[in-house]
């Protein structure tokens, strides 16, 4: 079976039982096995990051997932640090389904403002291969889109398409208003406000136009979700994390949105803070 599963866990972990507390980076490749247990890949040639976030998706269509993982590289606590954005092909069964390491692919040389490393994937532009929005940090916060170069290990930088600036949060492609065609909305410490949040809506000609309503807000260390929470058919973003003043937030917006409704300012509709913020800032990463 060509599409044998594999999965991946790539973290940053405490070493317990060290001498000291240490903090121990930590990349590891673990692939399942036909009676549901796991084996560690003793030689993933994985680099070694803090932090990371990783992505399984097929960037050239062979049918072998690939992997692009975003991490915080060397040493955990030195500023600056530059961040690995790394994408690595499958080779398929006859390899094994080894990885290697893709030369050039394409995405900035990021780097570190904070922990947070958000990727998301999806072919915005329906031409078949899988393309990829990034939020960090490079010249300024930044949220970048790539075009998937027909499949080669290239991934082109949409230098027209500027969105507003922001890090230390999270993006996602989900088409927000039913169209067929992927939107991509984050949210984090943004070049306007600490709960910065944007949505924009996928143009059809490689464009995106920001129709962010106005009464939604979003929250910095933390992450936003594009979910359908209500079942009503319509993505609905769950956003948590920290507001000015490091206040904890955790919002939920209906999108209210038909699929053919223009008046954006009826668009989501606020429930305001909910009362399972613990749970939820579990799954955003920072617990205080
Ligand atoms: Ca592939
Ligand atoms: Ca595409
Ligand atoms: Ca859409
Ligand atoms: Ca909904």
């Amino acid at each position: 079976m060509k599409k044998r599963l594999i999965a991946c866990l790539l973290m940053a972990l405490p070493c317990i039982g060290g001498i000291a507390h240490v903090w121990d980076e930590l990349a590891i490749l673990v692939r399942r096995n036909s009676d549901g247990t796991f084996t560690l890949e003793k030689e993933s040639y994985l680099p070694i990051s803090t932090y990371t976030n990783a992505v399984f998706f097929d960037f050239n269509n062979d049918g072998n997932l690939d992997l692009l993982i975003m991490g915080q590289g060397g040493d955990w606590n030195v500023s600056g640090d530059v961040k690995i954005v790394a994408l690595y092909r499958n080779l398929g069964e006859e390899n094994d389904y080894r990885f290697e390491k893709v030369a050039n692919p394409g995405f900035f040389p990021y780097k570190d403002e904070g922990f947070y490393n958000p990727i998301s994937v999806g072919d915005y532009n329906h031409d078949g291969y899988t393309d990829v929005v990034v939020m960090n940090y490079h010249e300024g916060r930044r949220v970048d889109l790539y075009l998937n170069y027909r499949g080669s290990g290239t991934f082109i930088h949409q230098e027209q398409q500027v969105f507003e600036g922001a890090t230390n949060g999270s993006v996602m492609f989900g088409d927000l208003n039913n169209d067929g065609w992927l939107d991509i909305e984050f949210s984090g410490y943004s070049d306007r406000a600490s709960t910065g949040i944007k949505t924009y809506i996928n143009k059809r000609d490689g464009s995106f136009a920001d129709e962010t309503p106005a009464n939604i807000y979003g929250a910095f260390q933390g992450q936003s979700t594009l979910a359908d929470i209500n079942g009503d058919g319509t993505l609905d973003i769950i956003s948590t994390g920290n507001g000015d003043n490091w206040v904890c937030l955790a919002s939920l917006f209906y999108n209210t949105v038909g699929m053919f409704r223009k008046k954006k300012a009826t668009f989501w509709e606020s429930v305001g803070p909910i009362r399972w913020l613990p749970t939820l800032m579990v799954t955003a990463g920072w617990i205080w």
